[in-house]
């Protein structure tokens, strides 16, 4: 007990930074999200594919998912990337969730959640996420610029989201290179799958659009191409599907 004593209060006198840099360092290879993704019309749809329980809008969607045979499925189903989310108020989610999912497969994974503290940040590169989402809607522009140039330090990728036009400015003044478009309202719920598209539209060259929210199946994954859209982030319908793993291939 003496000794224990000795080694708690040795690791008390390190400062937080260090103890943060010892923790850094255990984490394991960040895996490249944005290696997949693309904006070109050539290339089989690029699809991010969510780990989702429950959503505000539906409630619950399948509750009881084991992570980390629906991320399998999902890789062989020929997903670029995971998004988990890990938000347990409105989403059920969990780190368990993202941590299971990740070790189950080599892809990235996203961290979905709701994110507007640099602990946060901090938080997802040790717990092990390769990128999160920052949604524009939820930050001041100046935090927004913050959080992302502490996830670049970190090495974690970023996912900025948007739902209109007046949030572009301050998503590309944060440095974003991959903009997640969200289709639904969030005032409504309801979902356009056009919206993405024309949103895209509005981005410099150089920016890869994904298009988030109410892709139901391998129709709208073609119409959303059709106007310009080549990334995708797919959730409910495949949380949803007996066969997870067939549906994503009849999208990509
Ligand atoms: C997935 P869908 O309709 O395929 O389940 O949508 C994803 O876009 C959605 O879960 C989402 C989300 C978010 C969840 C988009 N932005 C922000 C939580 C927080």
């Amino acid at each position: 007990i003496e000794k224990r004593k000795l080694r708690i209060e040795q690791a008390q006198r390190k400062q937080p930074e260090a103890l943060l840099s010892d923790m850094l360092s255990q984490r394991s290879v960040i895996r490249d999200f944005g290696a997949g993704l693309h904006q070109n019309p050539e290339k089989p749809a690029a699809i991010m594919a969510e780990i989702k329980r429950r959503s505000p809008s539906k409630g619950d969607l399948n509750p009881d998912l084991d992570a980390a045979s629906l991320a399998k499925a999902y890789e062989n189903g020929g997903a670029v990337a995971l998004s988990v989310l890990t938000e347990p108020d409105f989403f059920g989610g969990s780190i368990e969730d993202l941590k299971e999912a990740r070790t189950a497969t080599r892809l990235p994974v996203l961290r979905k959640d709701f994110i507007f503290h640099p602990y946060q940040v901090l938080e997802s590169a040790v717990l092990g996420a390769d990128a999160i989402l920052l949604i524009a809607r939820i930050l001041e522009p100046k935090l927004h610029k913050e959080l992302a140039a502490l996830a670049s330090e970190l090495g974690l990728a970023v996912l900025h989201e948007i739902h209109g036009e007046e949030e572009i400015p301050q998503t590309l003044d944060a440095g974003a290179r991959f903009v997640g478009i969200n289709n639904r309202d969030l005032a409504t719920f309801t979902t356009d799958i056009r919206m993405a598209p024309l949103m895209a539209a509005l981005l410099p060259g150089g920016v890869i659009p994904v298009a988030l929210s109410g892709i139901r199946g391998p129709e709208d994954i073609a119409v959303s191409r059709q106007l310009g859209v080549h990334s995708f982030l797919v959730g409910e319908s495949l949380v949803l599907s007996h066969d997870p793993e067939k549906d994503l291939k009849a999208m990509v």
